[in-house]
């Protein structure tokens, strides 16, 4: 199968040592010069990439990635900083990342340096994680403004309970790998220059297994939390929809854009 070029991402296969025609998809963000902020375009090529290898038979585990510097700086806040609530609801080009909950195969992701906002969320939205030492986590949102819309308030409090994402969400503050691991919210903390070898070593073991165990097995722990995930992201995404009504959204994005500090008024 001839893999399609993207221009926000890199996608590759790469051969499982030992088992014969049969290999692990790698996905990498690829919009260097802004941290890879996911913006709707990279996003639409994501989920592209990610249900081609869902579909390739001869692959059995996708691994997800950035760059040494920034798995993903957030959501492209440039691109949604003039949105309104009726605006950025009638466009609904968010529901893109609905689409990446559809895919069955494992996805390990691979990260390091920046993994905030909507980095963050897309890290937990994989199925394991596996962070260079350097990686610097964090649901900043509420410094602009706004608050997690991609699954943060669910996923993050689901990993690592009640008290510390409330901390982390409502103080938007950056936690390291050591951190994380600590949380329970990733699998393993590496040296810097390891870690995408990790995520693959982990990969090519995965890929020892029956590919339709591991499916069954990812859907059935998806299962175990999805009876309210459904109702939280709704809820979630709605209070993110309404926060584009108020000055203080456009106050934190425009303040960012400008490489100031941001003054909010409430309204
Ligand atoms: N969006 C757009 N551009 C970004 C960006 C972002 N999130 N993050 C960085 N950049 C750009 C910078 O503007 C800069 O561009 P130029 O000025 O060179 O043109 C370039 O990347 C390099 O960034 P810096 O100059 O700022 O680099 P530093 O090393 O000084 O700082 C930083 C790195 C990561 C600490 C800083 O860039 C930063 O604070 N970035 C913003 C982090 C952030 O607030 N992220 C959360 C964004 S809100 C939803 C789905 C997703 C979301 C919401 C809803 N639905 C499904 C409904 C997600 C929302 C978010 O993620």
């Amino acid at each position: 199968m001839t893999m399609t070029t993207y221009k926000n991402i890199l996608t590759a296969k790469e051969p499982v040592p030992g088992l014969n025609g049969v290999n692990i998809g790698v996905v990498t963000l690829n919009r260097p010069t802004v941290l890879n902020a996911l913006n709707h375009e990279l996003m639409e090529e994501l989920v592209a990439a990610l249900s081609e290898h869902d579909k390739d038979d001869t692959v059995r585990v996708i691994v997800l990635t950035g760059s040494e510097r920034a798995f993903a700086a957030g959501a492209d806040i440039k691109e949604m900083s003039d949105e309104t609530t009726v605006s950025i609801m009638l466009k609904d080009r968010f529901a893109t990342w609905d689409r990446i909950r559809a895919i069955k195969k494992p996805i390990i992701a691979a990260i390091s340096g920046y993994a905030l906002g909507g980095g963050c969320e897309l890290t937990m939205m994989c199925d394991m994680i596996i962070a260079s030492e350097s990686a610097q986590f964090g649901q900043p949102e509420i410094n602009i403004g706004v608050i997690p819309g991609a699954g943060g308030t669910q996923r993050l409090t689901r990993a690592v309970g009640k008290y510390k994402a409330m901390e982390l969400i409502l103080t938007g503050r950056p936690f390291s790998a050591h951190e994380a691991l600590e949380m329970g919210l990733i699998n393993k903390v590496v040296p810097t220059e390891l870690f995408l070898d990790e995520a693959k070593k982990l990969a090519f073991e995965l890929s020892q297994k029956s590919p339709i165990a591991l499916q069954l097995a990812k859907e059935a722990v998806l299962k175990s939390y999805d009876g309210t995930l459904s109702e939280g992201l709704q809820f979630e995404r709605k209070n993110f929809y309404m926060l584009f009504s108020s000055e203080d959204q456009k106050e934190g994005m425009k303040a960012f854009i400008e490489k100031r500090k941001a003054t909010f008024n409430g309204k």
